[in-house]
């Protein structure tokens, strides 16, 4: 018996530092990219949310309806139909697969931004993969992460997943339109992310019926302005 519970605790212990040294290793490229978008005056943006809940969608609607050059990242496990969809809008995307890891990282990121014209980019819009969980530890050399959740995951996420919310500089919850018929509560969703992380800004959205854009829109520009990047593209 505590033999046993002596080696749980070394396991652990060795699972820490590992942890410990890759996402420090993380950070260190993540502060690299961080520097390379401040130099060209582009504000990056990490979209963080649970599978299906709309992330695509929502990039998509900033590309129609933001000012200023978008690129995009768009991270998925082994597809390319996300990336697909950016393409047909005609300007700089770069698809990343990630394999059997469910989250973006640093190292891939910053492969990816060298593939994009960084004098022509206002705003990079990059979409992680899938994942409430994974992303957490993994900074990618943004300047904010947007988490996004849909009412058809369940009105508990927020509470199910705390980390990703207490991480977030703007969270969207999203689908609104069908919040009655799949039995959730959205507002009980906004205060629980309050709860969580008391000074973010919440938005609830219907990316299918343009409700709740404009108030994303104005989020993100003002961090924008925020970190005195100028848009000049
Ligand atoms: N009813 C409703 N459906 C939506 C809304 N926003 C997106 N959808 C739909 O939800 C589905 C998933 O949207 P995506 O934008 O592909 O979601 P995603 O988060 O990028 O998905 P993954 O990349 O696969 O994790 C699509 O069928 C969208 O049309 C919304 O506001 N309301
Ligand atoms: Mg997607």
């Amino acid at each position: 018996m505590f033999k046993k519970l002596g080696g749980d605790f070394i396991h652990k212990i060795a699972n820490i530092d590992v942890q410990h040294n890759i996402t420090k290793a993380n950070k260190k490229i993540a502060n690299r990219i961080t520097k390379k978008l401040n130099d060209s005056n582009i504000l990056g943006v990490d979209f963080v949310g649970a599978i299906g809940s709309g992330k695509t969608s929502l990039i998509e609607e900033l590309i129609e309806n933001m000012e200023g050059s978008i690129g995009v990242i768009v991270g998925d496990v082994i597809s390319k139909f996300d990336a697909g969809r950016i393409e047909k809008f005609n300007i700089p995307v770069v698809g990343l697969n990630t394999g059997k890891e469910c989250h973006l990282d640093a190292h891939l990121v910053e492969h990816a931004v060298e593939e994009l014209p960084l004098d022509k980019i206002d705003y990079l819009l990059i979409e992680n993969v899938g994942n409430l969980i994974c992303p957490v530890d993994f900074d990618l050399g943004s300047h904010i992460r947007v988490v996004i959740i849909s009412v058809s995951e369940g009105d508990d996420t927020a509470e199910k997943h705390p980390l990703i919310f207490q991480s977030a500089d703007l969270v969207i919850i999203n689908k609104i339109d069908i919040a009655d018929a799949v039995g959730a509560d959205a507002e009980k969703m906004v205060k629980d992310v309050k709860t969580l992380n008391p000074n973010v800004e919440v938005i609830k959205t219907s990316l299918k019926k343009g409700i709740g854009l404009d108030k994303i829109i104005n989020v993100i520009n003002q961090f924008k302005k925020d970190r005195n990047l100028k848009s000049t593209k």
